[in-house]
């Protein structure tokens, strides 16, 4: 019997294979769910499918599906930045390179995160320019004291030749600076009250890991501590220190009002957030695709700006609500008068960055 029918089995057979293949071809492109593994944002790492009739040219090319350490939640608006940044690459690239949000610190405290991006292991982080200063020492200029009137002074400082000068100047520390995010101002809270100057003497004062933190605290008569963001919150709890300084959106995000009510909104600095990313990693990409993330870059920090501002206002309402008690400055000369010695230790070094920020003042 099997010899007697050969012809037929095999072309039963040839057409059960053409049928099976067609099934496949029109309902496995679109409802394939292989590849889309979500990260810790959200995000679908491998959801490339649905591009793959975009046209675009920027759609040819290397796949890559990269890393941001961020270390802030994820509502918090430097996030929200992250987030858009990636967002608009995706999209420019049909699809082809992919930026995975890591917030929380999930990829580890931040001075870790960008020791990670030096080495290219992470590809991308936003961090404080406070943390930048031990790693390219211009960036140190951000934590002198009342250098900037007031945010559209910073503002026009970042976007100037000079902002762009300096990050490009984090090539020769192995990143690529990408685009500034705001971060508003500094101010003192502690578990202490805090109604003058004189109440920050011989307090123990958390400040971000650089030296000009260092001779700021000096200047003020307090001790200078510094430890990661992760650590404040329960050594401001255990007594491990007494206050610690940060802006609105820090200092109610990450619960710090809870452990220490006093805040004297003295704004000593204002030191910007960065976006910066491997320059190993830098290197390896074609042209037109460092240009669509640099613009994404650039592209997004309207977006943070714009939730920036309005987190700020939101926070200050939050911690008022939860009764932290808040000393405003009304004359601020004598905080001035106080740090200058660090302006005039800092001077000479700092002089070119000083001058084109005085530039555009
Ligand atoms: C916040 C910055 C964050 C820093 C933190 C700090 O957004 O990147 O880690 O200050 O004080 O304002 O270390």
């Amino acid at each position: 019997m099997t010899n007697k029918h050969p012809r037929i089995i095999s072309w039963f057979i040839v057409a059960l294979i053409l049928v099976l293949l067609a099934a496949c071809s029109s309902g496995g492109g679109g409802t394939s769910s292989s590849g889309g593994n979500t990260s810790g944002n959200g995000n679908t790492s491998g959801n490339t499918g649905s591009n793959a009739s975009d046209s675009k040219s920027s759609s040819d090319g290397p796949r890559y599906t990269f890393r941001l350490a961020e270390t802030h939640p994820a509502e918090y608006p430097t996030t929200l930045g992250d987030r858009k940044f990636a967002e608009l690459v995706n999209e420019r690239t049909g699809g082809r390179i992919t930026i995975d949000v890591f917030p929380s610190a999930q990829l580890g405290e931040e001075r870790a995160a960008i020791e990670q991006v030096q080495l290219g292991a992470i590809e991308f982080t936003r961090v404080s320019t406070g943390l930048m200063a031990e790693f390219n020492q211009d960036f140190g200029v951000f934590s002198l004291p009342y250098i900037f009137d007031d945010d559209d002074h910073v503002w026009r400082f970042l976007l100037s030749e000079a902002g762009d000068q300096l990050l490009d100047s984090l090539q020769d520390s192995g990143f690529q600076g990408l685009a500034w995010y705001s971060s508003g101002s500094r101010s003192f809270y502690s578990s202490k009250p805090l109604n003058s100057i004189e109440d920050l003497k011989g307090l123990k004062i958390r400040v971000q890991e650089n030296q000009v933190n260092i001779a700021l605290m000096d200047a003020l008569g307090a001790s200078a501590t510094p430890m990661p963001y992760g650590e404040v919150y329960s050594s401001l709890q255990t007594g491990v220190i007494d206050a610690a300084e940060n802006n609105y959106p820090s200092y109610y995000s990450s619960g710090h009002y809870e452990v220490a009510k006093y805040m004297i909104l003295d704004g000593h600095q204002r030191v910007p957030e960065v976006l910066i990313v491997s320059k190993t990693v830098w290197d390896k990409l074609s042209p037109e695709d460092q240009e669509i993330i640099r613009q994404s870059a650039i592209d997004s920090i309207a977006y943070q700006r714009e939730k920036w501002a309005e987190f700020e206002k939101e926070s200050e309402t939050m911690v008022r609500a939860a009764g932290s008690i808040i000393t405003e400055v009304t004359d601020i000369k004598p905080w001035q008068e106080a740090v200058k010695p660090v302006i005039d230790q800092y001077r000479d070094k700092y002089a070119n960055i000083l001058d084109a920020i005085d530039a555009v003042r």
